[in-house]
C-alpha cells in the first residue's frame, strides 16, 4: 500500500520540479539518511522487546516482538522531513499501523487526545491522537525491506511522517494516551509542540 501518487511519464528531467512541489519550505532533498539522536544508541535485543499502549497508568495492550510480527502489517511510501532541514523523499516502510494496534488491544474508543512515545534511552515525543489514526502512523519494523538498523530506531521506531522527523520516536517502546497534552524532550528545549514541516513550525512560536 502506497499513497504517494505515481506519475507515469515523469522521467528524471522532471524529477527536480516534482520535488520542488514535494519540498516544504527551507528544506532541501538528501539521497542520504542522516543519523540524529540525542544520545547513544540502545542496543535492543527482540528477545527482550515489549511494545505496549497506557492509559493512567494501566496497560491497553502488551505485545512481545512475536505477537507484534504477528499483527498486520501495513507498506508506507512517504516523503520525510528533519527539522535540520533535510528531506529524503519516497522512504519505504513497512509495520504496524497506530489502527491496527488499537484494533489488537480491542480499544474502540479513544481513551484522551494526546499521547507520549516514551522510548529506550528516555527520549520522548508528543502528539495529538488525531495525528496517528486513520492510516497517518506507525510503528515501523523494516525500512526498506530490511530490520531498522540500530541507528536509526531498530528494532522499532514511530513513523509519523507528516510531522518533523523528531516526532517519529526511534526505539519506541510505549505509547502512553495523556488525557493532558504534555511537552516531550525537543518540546521541552524549545521546538514546536506540533511541529507541522509545511507550516514550516520549527520552534515554539513559529
Ligand atoms: N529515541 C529517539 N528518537 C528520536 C531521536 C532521538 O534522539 N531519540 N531523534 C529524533 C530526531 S531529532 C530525528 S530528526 C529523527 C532522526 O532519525 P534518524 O536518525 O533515523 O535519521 O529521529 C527522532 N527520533
Ligand atoms: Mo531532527
Amino acid at each position: 500500500m502506497t499513497d504517494t501518487p505515481i506519475s507515469r511519464g515523469f522521467g528524471p528531467r522532471h524529477r527536480e520540479q516534482t520535488a520542488q512541489g514535494r519540498l516544504p519550505p527551507g528544506q532541501y532533498v538528501t539521497t542520504d539518511f542522516p543519523v540524529l539522536s540525542a544520545g547513544p544508541t540502545p542496543q535492543i535485543k527482540v528477545e527482550n522487546w515489549t511494545f505496549s499502549l497506557q492509559v493512567d497508568g494501566s496497560l491497553l495492550g502488551k505485545w512481545s516482538w512475536a505477537e507484534f510480527e504477528a499483527l498486520p502489517q501495513t507498506a508506507f511510501k512517504k516523503d520525510i522531513h528533519c527539522v535540520t532541514k533535510w528531506s529524503k523523499l519516497d522512504t519505504t516502510w513497512r509495520g504496524v499501523t497506530f489502527d491496527d494496534l488499537l484494533k489488537s488491544a480491542g480499544v474502540a474508543t479513544l481513551p484522551a487526545l494526546y499521547i507520549m512515545a516514551h522510548c529506550d534511552g528516555g527520549y520522548m515525543t508528543n502528539l495529538p491522537v488525531a495525528d496517528l489514526i486513520d492510516g497517518r502512523a506507525m510503528i515501523a519494523t523494516r525500512f526498506e525491506d530490511l530490520p531498522i538498523l540500530p541507528a536509526h530506531g531498530g528494532p522499532a521506531r514511530l513513523l509519523v511522517p507528516h510531522l518533523y522527523f523528531w516526532k517519529s520516536a526511534k526505539w519506541a517502546r510505549r505509547l502512553r494516551f495523556m488525557r493532558k497534552d504534555e511537552r516531550g524532550f525537543w518540546e521541552s528545549l524549545g521546538y514546536h509542540n506540533y511541529g507541522d514541516p509545511w507550516k514550516e513550525q520549527r520552534y515554539d512560536g513559529d
